[in-house]
């Protein structure tokens, strides 16, 4: 009898235990509870679609980006993705506005660019090569311009750096200075990477030279790297013009640009080359190691263009 009693006070209080933890610890579920809707973030389990618009912000309508973006959504069946056009600035200031908010977004996006050192990125794997393999960003200039303008011509064709590099004058570009000075103080501070470009090369007395580039962050700081030795060091008078991609080419082509720094080969301008390397020269890359994708925060659960299916 006495043992009975034991088992029944022994029973209860196990479940008064249990019933004043339960209530002492709201945030215990129990199985078959769901986190509520409310708590919906980038942890959302609405598609990476339905989250973003089926959207990706992209550039300029020109760049040979956005045509390999429009394969890319071809190649991958994403037919109810659509492609923003806008410029390199809108773009990054939309991807700033969405990392401030921590919600997803995809962008057309490059390598060489500041973003990656600003923000946590990565690219979507591209399996079906879309945005192509190895890019070489290659430097052209008109037909001719070897001959009226030798000594640019030798400093031009000998012009090559490394994403690092030219990373290092975009991100003071981004922090707040001058295009014109990031340049000067890249090319101060590293005296010994000019020197071969430069080397044996008598400076002429004010000769004009037209630069073409588009106003894309990376050509913005190759471009004003270029002015900058060819001006101080070669005594050159450069103008450099900023226009779009067609007419970039077109400039070159026909001969009212001297150069441009800022072809990326062989995939991204693959359209404009096929149409203008004949009346071209081309001087050969001036970086190596180059590439586009699509590129989203590191906070995205996703790895691959395949995943915007889902
Ligand atoms: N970009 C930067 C350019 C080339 C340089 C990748 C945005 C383009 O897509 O044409």
């Amino acid at each position: 009898m006495r043992k009975l009693k034991t088992i029944q006070v022994v029973l209860v209080s196990l479940l008064m235990i249990s019933l004043l933890s339960g209530c002492l610890n709201p945030d215990r579920r129990t199985l078959g509870e769901t986190i509520p809707k409310s708590n919906k973030s980038i942890t959302s389990d609405e598609s990476v679609g339905a989250q973003t618009n089926y959207q990706i912000i992209g550039i300029d309508p020109g760049a040979g980006i956005m045509k390999a973006a429009h394969k890319a959504l071809q190649d991958y069946q994403l037919t109810d993705w659509s492609l923003v056009e806008g410029s390199g600035a809108a773009m990054t200031a939309t991807l700033d506005k969405a990392i401030k908010q921590q919600s997803p977004i995809i962008i057309t996006g490059w390598t060489p660019h500041w973003m990656f050192s600003k923000y946590e990125l990565k690219y979507l794997e591209d399996p079906k090569k879309s945005f192509g393999e190895a890019e070489e960003i290659h430097t052209i200039a008109r037909k001719g311009l070897k001959k009226d303008h030798p000594v640019a011509y030798t400093f031009l064709d000998r012009f090559e750096w490394t994403p690092e590099e030219m990373g290092q004058i975009m991100t003071a570009i981004q922090e707040g200075v001058s295009p014109a000075d990031a340049a000067k103080n890249w090319a101060e501070a590293n005296p010994a990477r000019i020197k071969p470009w430069i080397e044996g090369l008598q400076p002429v007395k004010g000769d004009s030279i037209k630069i073409g580039y588009v106003a894309w962050d990376s050509e913005i700081a190759s471009t004003n790297l270029l002015k900058y030795v060819l001006e101080t060091k070669l005594g050159y008078k450069v103008n450099a013009l900023q226009v779009e991609a067609g007419p970039m080419f077109t400039g070159v082509a026909n001969g009212d640009v001297d150069v441009s720094a800022a072809a990326w080969l062989p995939l991204t301008h693959a359209d404009y080359w096929a149409k203008y390397k004949d009346k071209l020269d081309d001087l050969g890359p001036n970086m190596t190691g180059v590439k586009t994708g699509f590129v989203v925060p590191a906070y995205m659960n996703i790895e691959s263009i395949e995943d915007l299916h889902t």
